[in-house]
């Protein structure tokens, strides 16, 4: 993919402009102890990269799960240009094919295309990402296998069975992923560069191993656009185009809710 070892144990990622700024400015933010830490840019290959902490050292065979953040996964810009100049994704159309093959409309068979706006609102609305403010995009296990089959994890009985899957059933790193969680929550609440940023295609990374470390950070801010000036979102409230709301908030609490019941049970 887009990710590389770099030579000091840290991590490089393909070069983009808008995750270096806000990786940048997340550095001297609140919220900075929840984002990995940024070393800047480096080139190799001809190719520029950043450079980033390895969230994975000190772990001995990590547990990962990724959850991607908001109500929404793409950005308002989608809209205008599907409306404008709709090109056909013929990739998408075949993802979408590939998990439902009675998603399509009759037109859209036809042509073997899908605008992006098409596939990514199809994405969100049969995955929990439209409902519950989040979902799940894949699990690593401890033996290193990789499960991404959670394109229809919709229920909440389904999440919880995942987290339950992804935790083992161990009620102390479920307690520990929960109060992280509640710690992020209030430290949203301080944090300017969240009130002032639209949050999109964001993820939450859980990360532990068997002698109990546990830990979840916020990562990929390649859609993380800047607000207006002035502009504060609230990141709770539904969103309708124009407010640039992501309902990352919203996602939080589904997390926080479910994490409760994950360890109830
Ligand atoms: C992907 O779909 C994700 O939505 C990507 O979002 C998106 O990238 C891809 O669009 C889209 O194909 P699947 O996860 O269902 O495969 P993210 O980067 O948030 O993971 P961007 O960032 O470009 O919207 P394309 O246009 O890059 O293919
Ligand atoms: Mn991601």
């Amino acid at each position: 993919g887009n990710i590389q070892l770099g030579e000091g144990g840290e991590v490089l990622k393909r070069f983009n402009e808008v995750e270096d700024s806000c990786l940048q400015a997340l550095m001297s933010d609140p919220l900075r102890r929840f984002v990995p830490r940024y070393y800047g840019q480096i080139r190799r290959n001809g190719e520029t990269y950043i450079r980033l902490e390895d969230l994975l050292s000190g772990l001995k065979q990590p547990v990962i799960m990724d959850c991607k953040m908001g109500i929404r996964t793409y950005l308002e810009e989608e809209i205008v240009k599907a409306r404008s100049k709709a090109s056909l994704r013929t990739d998408m159309y075949q993802k979408m094919v590939k998990v439902d093959p009675t998603a399509p409309t009759e037109e859209e068979h036809e042509r073997k295309g899908v605008t992006k706006l098409r596939y990514m609102q199809w994405r969100d609305s049969t995955s929990s990402t439209t409902t519950l403010g989040f979902r799940i995009e894949g699990i690593m296990m401890e033996t290193g296998v990789v499960l991404r089959d959670f394109n229809k994890t919709k229920a909440k009985s389904q999440i919880i069975d995942a987290l339950l899957l992804f935790s083992n059933r161990k009620v102390l790193i479920l307690k520990a992923y929960l109060s992280r969680l509640e710690e992020l929550k209030e430290t949203l609440k301080e944090s300017a560069f969240f009130s002032s940023h639209e949050v999109i295609g964001g993820s939450l990374l859980f990360v532990h191993d068997h002698t109990g470390k546990a830990n979840i950070w916020m990562i990929d801010f390649g859609k993380t656009t800047p607000t207006l000036e002035g502009v504060h979102l609230k990141h709770d409230v539904p969103w309708v185009e124009g407010n640039h709301e992501d309902g990352y908030v919203i996602g939080l609490n589904s997390l926080i809710s479910l994490l409760r019941e994950a360890i109830s049970e």
